[in-house]
């Protein structure tokens, strides 16, 4: 059975609820679904309901094409002046010896420590602090760009943006302007958290406010440029606050289509403020996924951030709405580790990544960071591992 033909055995389900059959029809129909709806598939759809909508909007955008680049990842410092409750830097102001404060040459020292890597992005986001500035990014992207002009410059986000350009006393469109010309292409999702200040206040108190988030996006979004965006749920949020946040965003992309990519970020509960709060369930992120690419009907993509949330979850979630699975990773990526992930030190080989989206009968496909292919993986053939060589000592009496 194809996916409309599973809309279909919806449609005709007599214990299925006429509100829900309505939705079923209108995304059938490719109409938009209002934020009522939004709430009623959080409150009532279940989990086979939701995947049969988000895998026929997945199928029809993408097929089974399910994307995956190659990035790494710098975080300046994990010493941060905001104290968001979720997160496990905002503690170690008080203990500033167990951070890290990377000067501009160590960041540089990662960059070339990749020069042999076939990389497309590097992604750079961290805490926030005074001394890395306006002056200091601006040093940095350029210094990145001039090193190697090829490798993408993803870079910090609103809540870093509002505070340097607050600092240096310019407005967010001179401000994002400086930015593009100093090497910056595009703009990472973080920050978002949830919009509403009914949550956003009690989690995420003194950093930018949604407005200022959405705006310091639309201003990159007129210089033609792009972004992705992030919602991270499952902690105090009611469902309305997440359909909330994905009405702003939607609203926004009515008026720019400069967001790529939305990725919703599973709340994890290790060694921060809000350890006392439950995480969600996988069958929650699945249905959390779905949603998403139901409401979001404006997107062109749904990542799922594997590290977070196992790759068993994210192999499921390629049947919940999800095309994009998020980069090979490496070590140098700390702040969701600290927060619970599921390693130690996520990594995954591009082989790896390769296999884990064929077993669910998926087509990989790297990309770079604005989806265009870099490699179809379809039918690739991975060079025979090198397997470690091992001589017999000779015999010697
Ligand atoms: O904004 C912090 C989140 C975000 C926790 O654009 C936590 O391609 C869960 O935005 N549990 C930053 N999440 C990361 C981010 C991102 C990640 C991957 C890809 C992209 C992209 C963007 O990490 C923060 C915050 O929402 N975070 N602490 C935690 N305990
Ligand atoms: Fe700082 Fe970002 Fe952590 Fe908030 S989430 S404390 S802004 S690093």
């Amino acid at each position: 059975m194809n996916a409309e033909q599973s809309i279909q055995v919806l449609l005709n389900d007599a214990h299925l609820s006429a509100d829900l059959k309505n939705i079923a029809q209108k995304v059938l129909n490719r109409e938009r679904i209002s934020f009522d709806e939004g709430v009623l598939l959080f409150e009532k759809g279940e989990l086979s309901y939701l995947g049969v909508l988000a895998n026929y909007i997945r199928e029809q955008r993408h097929g089974d094409k399910t994307y995956f680049n190659r990035n790494f990842h710098i975080e300046p410092t994990n010493l941060c002046v905001y104290d968001c409750k979720f997160c496990s830097y905002s503690r170690l102001i008080k203990q500033r010896s167990e951070g890290w404060e990377y000067t501009m040459q160590d960041m540089l020292d990662i960059i070339t420590k990749y020069d042999n890597e076939p990389v497309t992005e590097v992604h750079i986001v961290g805490g926030v602090l005074p001394q890395y500035d306006m002056p200091f990014y601006q040093e940095l992207f350029s210094q990145i760009k001039a090193h190697r002009p090829e490798l993408h410059v993803k870079a910090l986000t609103p809540v870093e943006y509002h505070y340097i350009f607050k600092k240096a006393k310019v407005d967010y469109a001179t401000g994002m302007r400086l930015m593009k010309e100093a090497g910056l292409e595009s703009m990472p999702g973080g920050g978002a958290e949830i919009f509403h200040p009914e949550v956003r206040d009690q989690i995420a108190k003194d950093k930018c406010t949604a407005d200022q988030w959405l705006q310091i996006h639309e201003e990159w979004h007129k210089l033609g440029m792009r972004s992705n965006a992030t919602m991270l749920y499952g902690h105090i949020e009611a469902y309305w606050h997440r359909v909330d946040h994905m009405e702003r965003l939607r609203q926004l992309q009515d008026r720019t289509g400069g967001f790529q990519t939305f990725i919703p970020l599973k709340f994890r509960n290790k060694d921060n403020q809000m350890s006392h709060v439950k995480e969600a369930s996988v069958i929650e992120d699945l249905r959390n996924y779905a949603i998403a690419r139901i409401y979001l009907d404006n997107f062109d993509h749904i990542k799922a951030y594997w590290a977070m949330i196992s790759r068993t979850t994210a192999q499921l979630s390629l049947n919940f709405g999800v095309d994009d699975i998020d980069g090979t990773l490496d070590d140098t990526t700390k702040i969701y580790t600290m927060a619970g992930a599921e390693e130690q030190r996520p990594a995954m080989s591009t082989k790896e990544l390769v296999e884990l989206i064929k077993q669910v009968g998926r087509h990989p496909i790297e990309r770079d960071t604005l989806y265009n292919v870099v490699t179809d993986y379809m039918d690739y053939q991975f060079e025979e591992e090198v397997k470690p060589q091992f001589y017999k000592l000779p015999v010697i009496n």
